[in-house]
């Protein structure tokens, strides 16, 4: 008998149900379990919503334990929004505390935002990812800040991280304070609470494969305090805080639901944006130095070339490598920020990954194997959509829906259902 599939299995299944109803459980009742329909994709409903005081470049967010917003403005600073008001608690001019120290320039200033694991244990610690000029040269910083009782001040800042790179000057690469990095995030596995923070190679040829300060195309992982966290398993001779190295501008940081496996997206040159599953101690396999039949201005050949040439991922430098799981084909889109989607409202799309696009212009959603090798990929915010913008930051919320900051000045809200 052919095997039934797709609305006959599922009429089959409903009809057995139905029947051991209607025998009140008999256990003279024997079925066969039906096969699962394959889930269907969810259906998106996809809202604007309002920012009091609106938005200007805004970078990243992260949900307290109350529902609360935080969210960055590259420029302005760390803003909480919450009940319906916005209150600006950290940073430039006109916040509640100002940064003296801070500054933004290129595509640094304050970016990445995360909430402490124990916030609502009490600690109430958030963490900021910021450009500093406290020293010279300049440094991008890790802080963290204590969010007073009042939700409307922060209080108690240490700089947990004072040494990540920053491109100091402009150059034939480009302007300064680019490829900075700036994502920080806490990892979710039982074990695995620390905070990850992601960097960039600064066009500076030598950082990615530097095993010393200052930090950049790197992906560190600290404790609350900024020491190393125990298991990062670098190679000898190589900063303790350094979880993988040998990347170049690492956007995104999500972790696999069910294992809390770290993955990253990044920015290739001018081919190759990748996703990476990461693994302690491991190398990214970028190594933009100067190297023979390339025009390498300023000693930085992240231009030069092409995927053969000078691949995001050198397996011939260095066999090893942690492999992309996923490889954007064609001309480099700027792969952003990346978070698992999780929850049986997302359909299909449980456990699925959602990477933003910025000069793409989309959302990725890769279905990846059970290695974290991306299998297939669907796409939100098509070229015909009237959202379609670049997207900056991809957090879900606690009401299990996306939430999206986007370069156009917009926060986005994808309901699935
Ligand atoms: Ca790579």
């Amino acid at each position: 008998m052919k095997r039934p599939s797709g609305i006959a299995a599922s009429a089959l299944a409903l009809a057995a149900g139905a029947a051991l109803v209607a025998c009140g459980g008999s256990s003279e009742v024997s079925i066969t379990p039906p096969t699962p329909l394959p889930l269907a994709a969810p259906t998106l409903t996809r809202e604007v919503l309002s920012v009091p005081g609106g938005l200007s470049s805004p970078w990243d967010m992260a949900f307290l334990p109350e529902g609360s917003m935080l969210i960055t403005e590259r420029c302005t600073g760390l803003s909480i929004v919450r009940g319906g008001a916005r209150t600006r608690l950290f940073g430039a001019a006109g916040n509640q505390t100002v940064a003296a120290d801070f500054f933004c320039e290129g595509q640094s200033g304050m970016l990445g935002v995360a909430v402490d694991p124990d916030f609502g244990g009490g600690n109430r610690y958030v963490y900021v990812f910021m450009s500093s000029n406290a020293t010279t040269p300049r440094r991008n910083r890790v802080l963290r800040l204590t969010l007073n009782a009042d939700f409307q001040s922060v209080s108690g800042r240490a700089d947990i991280i004072d040494d990540i790179a920053f491109k100091q000057m402009g150059n034939a690469q480009g302007g300064a304070g680019v490829h900075s990095g700036g994502r920080i995030r806490f990892g979710v596995a039982e074990g695995d609470r620390y905070l990850y923070a992601g960097t960039g190679d600064n066009h500076n040829g030598l950082l990615p494969q530097s095993p010393v300060a200052p930090l950049g195309g790197k992906v560190l992982r600290v404790t609350r305090d900024g020491a190393a966290a125990p298991g990062n398993n670098p190679p000898p001779g190589f900063d303790a805080r350094i979880f993988t190295y040998g990347h170049r501008n690492v956007q995104g940081i999500a972790f696999r639901p069910g294992t809390g496996q770290p993955f990253i997206s990044e920015h290739g040159p001018n081919h190759s944006d990748e996703v990476t599953p990461l693994a302690a101690g491991g190398n990214g396999g970028w190594d933009p130095q100067d190297r023979p039949n390339l025009s390498c201005p300023d000693g930085y050949c992240g231009y030069a070339g092409n995927a053969t040439t000078m691949p995001m991922t050198d397996t011939a430098r260095f066999p090893a490598a942690m492999r992309p799981s996923w490889i954007n084909n064609g001309a480099s889109q700027g792969l952003g920020p990346s978070t698992f989607l999780s929850g049986p409202q997302w359909k299909a799309w449980d456990g699925r990954l959602a990477v933003g696009v910025m000069a793409g212009q989309r959302i990725e959603i890769l279905t990846l194997d059970g290695d974290g090798f991306a299998t297939a990929n669907a796409t939100v915010a098509a070229s015909n959509d009237p959202l379609r913008a670049r997207i900056r930051s991809l957090v879900q919320g606690p009401d299990g829906s996306l939430y999206v900051l986007t370069d156009s000045n917009q926060l986005w809200r994808i309901v699935p259902s």
